[in-house]
């Protein structure tokens, strides 16, 4: 934690975090690339499944965004410099039924993050592949995390691996143990008793 001030104002509650510590469950996983895939499925269109390989994935188009990170825990860092690809692009790729509101990300080791399509739909929403220019580290993700700006950071997980559709949601690791399915961070709603 710095005792600097923030170069702008912070959401409430937060408070400025200079560096970003890497925050997870369990460790590092060691991922082969030759192996990675990312499965999106649940309820799609067609109901069918998309696996993409790396292959597949890093041809997609992409998108550069800068943006804060906010941990639900307190801590902000300001000015993120992600890469990657858009989740827009991964939703026309592979299109939710248009009943299915909800998407359950998920990562190693039972990971997962409940998010609404809609929030995948925001313009700072991506699979990120680098930070500040360079690859993901492995701490912080690699080879791509979910990122999603304006929500909770829990809402984005590392070494993300499916995207599943869901009509009603299902409820991820923080979402089960008390924490708020949307988690908008500048409507401060980190807890489930506010939903
Ligand atoms: N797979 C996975 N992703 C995760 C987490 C986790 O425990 N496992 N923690 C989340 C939380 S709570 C935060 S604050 C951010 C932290 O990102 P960082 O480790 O790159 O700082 O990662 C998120 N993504
Ligand atoms: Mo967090």
């Amino acid at each position: 934690m710095s005792d600097e001030d923030p170069p702008q104002p912070l959401p409430p509650g937060q408070r400025y975090s200079e560096v970003l510590k890497p925050v997870h469950y369990g460790k590092v996983p060691r991922i082969d690339l030759d192996r990675w895939t990312l499965r999106i499925g649940g309820e799609t269109t067609d109901g069918g499944m998309t696996v993409l390989d790396w292959e597949r994935f890093t041809a997609l188009p992409r998108i550069e965004v800068t943006a804060d990170l906010h941990c639900v825990a307190r801590f902000s860092t300001l000015g993120l410099r992600w890469a990657g690809v858009p989740a827009r692009v991964l939703l026309e790729l592979a299109p939710p039924d248009p009943g299915a509101e909800f998407a359950e990300l998920s990562a190693a080791y039972g990971y997962s993050a409940s998010v609404r399509v809609e929030d995948l739909r925001h313009p700072q929403a991506l699979f990120a592949t680098h930070l500040g220019g360079e690859p993901l580290t492995p701490e912080h993700g690699w080879p791509v995390r979910a990122v999603l700006p304006h929500l909770y950071a829990w809402k984005g997980p590392k070494w993300v691996a499916a995207m599943d559709y869901h009509h009603a949601p299902e409820r991820g690791m923080w979402e089960r143990n008390g924490y708020h399915l949307v988690g908008e961070v500048w409507r401060e709603e980190r807890y489930s008793h506010q939903e």
